[in-house]
């Protein structure tokens, strides 16, 4: 059975028996800042564990992607060491929401893999949480008690990080040996657990209490890759059909094939499971980058690139192996088809830039390791390595430890704390900040807010809750910076690109300026608030009104946003996609993947189209759909966006449908005009354009216009002939520059404008010049030191004083290559200033800032030659 068809039959097994069959949520997880990647089936049930969110159905399976790299759960250390431990894999599922519990979770684990997969029963073992009797007998109907163990936390007790959803869990393994069994032969190859059955009882929250679950839910899951390789009849994952394909290609790239040495399979397994995670993430719509996910994305690529580099691989070569990724994984994941194109072009671009780098970055480590005077590389070097040649700490780490050394961590810590530091004060944000507590844990005590904003400008509605310094407050009053909720509210919180709302709040005896509105979570919108006048408490009764001019010019903007990334599909090819934006009232930015800075012509057309359709002033139209609905009619949704059950569609009279939830203008008329007034690069294969719309537009083109007049008059000029004016005048400019240029050739320090060949000593038959000038630049002087070098067919090294520094140029003759170096010159010379110097052999260049030194240093040259 290959692993496709293990999946169906799983899936369908348990659509048969009751289960609704949900599509993987993305890698990375929506609404849940508490974790980087899912790393489960039950992510993106977690809500529904808990009691917070509700589903339609009560029994669930699917086959989840998930990632293992960071947090409670990493495995990232032990790929390609170990047969089964991956960065990414799937994750096959049952779930059970308050519906049934131990015994059927046990009875369906059972019946799939004895009864469908028809595994041998006596090869199966099963663990229990020590203290379950009651699963212990219940899986005594199908196992003998001597095949049933009872284990402690640290194996039976299944929780998805330091908070969320918990409770015992009973594993069943596979015996790939013969024999008496001991307990400690779990921990070897000799096992392989395949499948999780987690009896969810608890939740557990930040200060660490475990409070019990309304319903006993079940949480399951089984490795699709480890159940793969038992059922053909493979000791390890490497070799079942998920990866054998993957493998091969690499071999076949790198000139290396499986099997040969322990340290080559180890390089090939990093590289084809470190591919294929990359594969994901960047269908999932993250992009290498200096920080949170895409910084894990970037370190599993280079750790990837370095592994190649062990089988001596020298050029680039993850890019060909996608095709072979997508192929396997393609009709499950369609995204990754969808993708594919996208997803090699950053893999490409990221494979280059690090190969500018890491062979200088490697011969540095290897020099370290020669002269260090112990066996550890010291955290400065670690950090020159990440920060100059894109050395992640982990790839330094695993060359250290194959040489025997290690890194002095702490060190490069520190070096880490300080360039963040640095980096803060301009940190833009990535999303992926924390919620703050407080509304969490608002949330669990039920609080909601409705947002009405789509129809409403002003509505009446409660305060629920006050914030103030991240904790909860009774009330506050007039002069006091604090947050609030109400029930409703027409503030739209900043999402989806779209900022949030400003205005104000009143009641009688009360004034509230709101300065800003977010969603920390999808349901509780939070207004930042000044309080002007009056006291509000919990239950204040309150009219909340957006600013409507500054809403409109948000509107404007953002459905520009969709006519712009329209325009560019058009202009540019379908393989543009959002990849983020930020739409506020004065202007808007629109990120989009796309690997060439455009032309003028392609930002001119663009520009054209999106302001054509403004002038056809199309009507919007907005529908509620479900998701798979909504990408039936051919609606764009985007990479890394969670949608829910149901989604916004907005529909631009067919000429743009794309899934939002922000605000939008009801015909395109309103906007007036666009205008375009940056294409810039923000990351390998993205581009980013910002524009102005309607008064935001024309106040910009008004001072243009008033600029435009400001040349022309300082020029004395039409503005229609400023321009051809400039060139003029910049031709003068260069011709006095030239001018200047000669007059001053040839002067020397004294003032007297002399011949200075006649000032060159003769030295062991050589023509030899040495002097200070006086000359405005460095080119200058190298155009003076050339032209005696050839009148004298000689050596000349020739100072002068610039900037508070002596600058030099050493230029020797071609008769003389071999003998006199004037890299040699420059360099020696420099030294004595107390700088640096160097070049070609027949000119070079340096200098200092010891003006004292001078003399010696000129003199230097004659004992050179001597
Ligand atoms: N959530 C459980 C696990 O990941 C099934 O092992």
């Amino acid at each position: 059975m290959n692993s496709s068809d293990i999946r169906e039959a799983f899936l369908g097994y348990f659509e048969k028996n009751g289960h609704v069959r949900v599509k993987s949520s993305s890698l990375v997880p929506a609404n849940d800042p508490t974790l980087f990647f899912t790393n489960a089936g039950m992510v993106q049930f977690k809500d529904v564990f808990t009691g917070e969110d509700s589903r339609s159905y009560q029994r669930a399976c699917s086959s989840q992607k998930c990632m293992r790299v960071s947090g409670k759960h990493n495995d990232l250390e032990n790929v390609g060491h170990t047969p089964r431990h991956h960065t990414f894999f799937e994750m096959l599922g049952n779930f059970s929401f308050g519906d049934y519990f131990k015994e059927e979770a046990i009875d369906f684990g059972w019946g799939f893999l004895t009864g469908q997969m028809g595994l041998d029963k006596n090869r199966l073992y099963v663990t229990v949480f020590r203290d379950d009797e009651e699963a212990e007998k219940l899986w005594e109907r199908h196992v003998p008690k001597n095949r049933i163990l009872r284990m402690d936390e640290k194996d039976n007790f299944w929780a998805m990080g330091d908070t969320g959803p918990c409770g015992p869990c009973s594993e069943i393994h596979w015996d790939f040996g013969k024999g008496p069994v001991a307990q400690s032969d779990f921990d070897s190859d000799r096992f392989m657990e395949i499948w999780n059955l987690v009896f969810m009882q608890f939740n557990k929250t930040a200060d660490g209490k475990m409070s019990p679950l309304a319903a006993p839910s079940i949480d399951t899951g089984m490795g699709l890759e480890r159940l793969s390789a038992i059922m053909q009849g493979k000791h390890s994952n490497w070799e079942s059909d998920l990866f054998v394909p993957i493998i091969d290609c690499v071999s076949e790239i790198c000139g290396n094939s499986h099997g040969q040495s322990r340290e080559i399979d180890i390089s090939l397994r990093v590289i084809a499971d470190h591919i294929r995670c990359a594969t994901f993430l960047i269908g999932d719509g993250v992009i290498p980058s200096n920080e949170g996910r895409g910084y894990v994305l970037r370190r599993i690529l280079r750790r990837a690139i370095r592994y190649g580099k062990r089988l001596e691989q020298n050029v680039p070569f993850l890019t060909e192996i996608i095709p072979v990724v997508i192929d396997g994984m393609g009709a499950a994941y369609p995204e990754l088809a969808t993708h594919q194109h996208f997803i090699t072009k950053v893999i490409g671009a990221e494979e280059e830039r690090f190969y500018e780098t890491l062979d200088k970055g490697l011969e540095l480590l290897k020099n370290e390791m020669t002269v260090a005077g112990s066996k550890i590389i010291s955290g400065d070097v670690a950090f020159k390595l990440y920060d100059t040649f894109g050395f992640p700490l982990d790839v330094t780490q695993i060359i250290a430890g194959e040489n025997g050394f290690s890194v002095d961590e702490n060190r490069f810590d520190e070096m880490m704390n300080e360039q963040r530091k640095r980096a803060r004060a301009s940190w833009k944000g990535s999303g992926e900040h924390a919620v703050a507590d407080v509304y969490k844990s608002l949330h669990s005590q039920g609080i909601r807010s409705s947002f009405v904003g789509y129809f409403e400008n002003t509505v009446e509605s409660e305060i629920l809750a006050i914030v103030l310094d991240g904790k909860r407050v009774r009330c506050a009053e007039a002069g006091m910076e604090v947050s609030f909720v109400t029930v409703e509210t027409p503030f739209y919180g900043e999402s989806g690109g779209q900022m949030g709302d400003v205005g104000v709040a009143v009641a009688p005896g009360i004034e509230i300026e709101i300065v800003g509105t977010r969603k920390p979570l999808t349901d509780v919108t939070v207004h930042d608030c000044r309080i002007i006048k009056g006291e509000i408490f919990q239950g204040t009764k309150l009219t909340l009104a957006i600013d409507v001019e500054a809403r409109q010019a948000t509107r404007c903007n953002h459905t520009s946003t969709h006519l712009l990334h329209r325009a560019l599909r058009q202009t540019l090819g379908e393989h543009v996609k959002q990849a983020g934006s930020l739409v506020g009232p004065s202007r808007f930015r629109f990120d989009f993947s796309h690997f060439q800075q455009m032309t003028s012509e392609e930002l001119r057309e663009v520009e054209k189209q999106v302001n054509e359709s403004i002038r056809k002033n199309l009507p919007l139209i907005t529908y509620e759909l479900t998701y798979d609905e909504a990408v039936a009619k051919g609606a764009l949704a985007f990479f890394g966006e969670k949608y829910g059950e149901k989604v916004r569609m907005i529909d631009i009279s067919g000429h743009s449908m794309e899934l939002c939830g922000g605000t939008h203008v009801s015909m395109t008329g309103e906007i007036g005009i666009f205008k375009i007034l940056s294409e810039s690069s923000v990351a390998a294969g993205v581009r980013r354009i910002e524009a102005l719309t309607a008064q935001g537009a024309l106040d910009y083109i008004e001072a243009m216009e008033n600029w435009r007049i400001e040349i022309a008059k300082t020029l004395k000029a039409q503005p229609s002939e400023a321009a051809e004016k400039i060139k003029k005048l910049m031709e003068r400019v260069r011709a006095l520059e030239k001018d200047l240029r000669n007059a001053m050739s040839g002067r020397s320090e004294g003032g007297d404008v002399a011949d200075l060949a006649s000032q060159a000593r003769e030295i062991a038959g050589i023509g030899v010049l040495v002097k200070k000038v006086d000359v405005p630049d460095r080119k200058m002087l190298a155009e003076l030191a050339e032209k005696y070098r050839d009148k004298l067919q000689g050596v000349v090294l020739l100072a002068a004083e610039l900037d508070g520094k002596i600058a030099l140029v050493a230029a020797v003759h071609k008769s003389l290559s071999g003998k006199v170096s004037a890299g040699d010159i420059a360099k020696k010379t420099s030294e004595i200033l107390g700088g640096k110097g160097g070049g070609r052999p027949d000119f070079a260049q340096g200098g200092g800032a010891d003006i004292e030194q001078l003399d010696k240093a000129l003199e230097s040259v004659f004992a050179m030659l001597t």
